[in-house]
């Protein structure tokens, strides 16, 4: 099995990572065409968002045909290139396996539609009403209700708690978990490494899908009746049996809205289902409990809150034994760059002391497009808008809670998914040299300060920083073995923590803050500097400049 643990993983979002034949959308050529950059930055595994045919509803997570390639991204001859290109280079390839619901144009639903007798009407959650109400209350991930209307048949409707066309599977449903497991196998055939696996805890609704508080008004978010349910475990055990271990291959679970107990059960290994899982503690800090366009915690939160989520998934894997992924960015949110840091006044400082925090965690580190060369956040008018998530999802908080359109819109695009999803720079030519063709999406305009050819031209730049803790997290095993332990856990900016294992330890002191600020150690280490923003002695009273990021090799 790939060795996920003793790995540095980068996520490429292929519509924005490189236009290979200039119609100004990424494909699986211009992915090919950078291997040797991703070579040079030294990952070791890519997560490859979906590249399955689709409608682009929701640009690759609502898909028609699993065994056909999106023809804006290429065929399947270059998606074999890609695998072959890769490994050539020694980099595996995680898919992403989107299996929670596929797109109403499946031939699996309009088959379900066109004969209500099929065997493929099970293959989702049809439900009929009596007088037209809804089902249930179900509020969607994206706004709105989770029920669509049946266009086969007159009060019926069918689940989608995603996009409106993104229909649910009923993974009760054996047959539905063989088509899943057939596509699986069809993958790994192909030699990649593994999947990483979108929404996966939620494939298990609670059984006759009831109403969720029914006694307060409106739609309500079922979190407990679609997040984790008790099935999943089973479902995952059957496909580690059937097709994981049948290739011996990785499954890395989403985990959206995780909880700590069963994050730790989908992957500790005794209980035999998947080897990694993210969590989204991190990833909604400041959100509400509705997500993202949820402002009713106007974004606040604090580094403490940062160091007690750290301390809480830290200690996990040492108590549960399961294994995380750590990731500051990735698609589905705004850049870490600007929303966890100051990126007007410390745009660089911020970028290192967040990508060493997160390289010298327990759990395998994975880089999200563009962050390797401090890609920030852009602010895009409402009209230039494409995520399906943020048009709907302001429309719903316009309609339910009444909040002013510009208000939304506003909120809309201070959080929007798109922030995270502008092309990946590569140099200042026209168009950042990801197209010689208008791209899809808006371009940062910063594009002509910040791209990989002015990263690579700078020994001092963030892409250098990022490549040197991927060589230190190989270099020094105790990065990825080494026990997590905290010190001065009540510091407010400061997180400070060792890694040790029988034969080394290792001291880390991140100032997480835009300010200066001092330390005093709860324990008086000896060491020597390792790496960082900067060579300072190591003293119990430690001065830190904002985001100075140090290691130690102790005693
Ligand atoms: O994401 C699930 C998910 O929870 C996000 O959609 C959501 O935007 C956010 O993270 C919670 O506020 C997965 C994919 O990563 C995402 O791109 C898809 O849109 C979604 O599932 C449906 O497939
Ligand atoms: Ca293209």
């Amino acid at each position: 099995m790939f060795d996920y643990k003793n790995a540095c993983f980068y996520q490429i979002w292929p519509r924005s990572f490189m236009d290979s034949n200039n119609d100004g959308i990424g494909d699986l050529q211009g992915i090919i065409s950078k291997l040797d950059y991703l070579k040079t930055l030294g990952i070791n595994c890519i997560w490859l968002s979906p590249v399955y045919d689709t409608n682009n509803d929701d640009y690759g997570y609502d898909i028609k045909d699993y065994y056909t390639i999106n023809p804006e991204y290429g065929n399947m001859q270059d998606l074999e290139n890609l695998i072959e290109q890769c490994n050539l280079r020694g980099i595996q390839i995680f898919m992403d396996l989107v299996a929670n619901h596929t797109s109403t144009d499946h031939k699996w639903f309009k088959e379900a539609l066109r004969d209500p007798n099929s065997k493929y009407r099970d293959f989702y959650f049809f439900k009929e009403t009596n007088d037209n109400s809804l089902p249930n209350n179900w509020l969607s991930f994206f706004g709105g209700s989770v029920w669509q209307k049946d266009p086969s048949k007159n009060n019926s409707y069918f689940l989608a708690t995603f996009a409106p066309t993104q229909a649910d599977l009923n993974w009760d449903n054996v047959n539905v978990r063989l088509e899943i497991y057939k596509i699986m196998a069809f993958y790994l055939e192909k030699g990649i490494a593994g999947f990483r696996m979108d929404v996966i805890n939620t494939i298990d609704k609670k059984q006759g899908l009831p109403s969720y508080h029914p006694e307060l008004k409106g739609l309500q978010f079922p979190k407990e009746y679609i997040i984790d349910g008790a099935k999943v475990h089973e479902y995952l055990k059957e496909m580690r049996k059937l097709v994981l271990d049948k290739y011996d291959a990785c499954g890395l679970a989403e985990g959206c809205l995780v909880s700590l107990d069963n994050a730790m059960k989908y992957t500790s290994e005794q209980s035999k289902e998947l080897q990694m899982t993210f969590h989204f503690d991190l990833a909604m800090l400041g959100y509400g409990e509705l997500g993202k366009y949820d402002c009713r915690k106007l974004y606040q939160y604090s580094i403490m809150d940062i160091k007690k989520i750290t301390r809480k998934w830290q200690n996990a894997m040492i108590e549960y034994n399961g294994y995380i992924g750590n990731y500051l960015s990735n698609h589905d949110h705004k850049r870490h760059l600007g929303r966890f840091t100051d990126v007007k006044k410390y745009h660089a400082e911020g970028a290192k002391a967040f990508a060493l925090y997160n390289f010298t965690l327990m759990g395998s580190p994975f880089i999200y497009q563009g962050e390797e060369i401090g890609m920030t956040n852009l602010k895009i008018p409402y009209k230039e808008w494409k995520d399906y998530e943020a048009i709907n999802s302001v429309k719903t908080m316009h309609d339910m809670l009444h909040i002013p359109n510009t208000l939304c819109r506003l909120i809309g695009s201070f959080v929007t998914r798109d922030n995270a999803r502008t092309p990946m720079q590569w140099n200042n030519s026209q168009y950042a040299g990801f197209s010689q063709h208008q791209p899809w999406i808006m371009l940062n305009p910063n594009y002509e300060r910040i791209n990989v050819k002015n990263n690579l031209e700078d020994q001092n730049s963030i892409f250098y920083f990022y490549q040197k803790l991927i060589k230190l997290r190989h270099d020094f095993p105790v990065l990825v073995n080494g026990i997590f332990k905290e010190y001065n856990l009540q510091h407010p900016k400061v997180i400070c923590f060792t890694r040790s294992n029988d034969n080394q330890s290792l001291l880390m002191i991140i100032n997480l803050s835009k300010h200066k600020t001092s330390i005093t150690l709860e324990y008086n280490f000896i060491g020597t500097y390792l790496f960082g923003s900067e060579e300072i002695p190591l003293q119990q009273t430690m001065k830190l400049k904002p985001y100075q990021a140090l290691i130690y090799k102790i005693k």
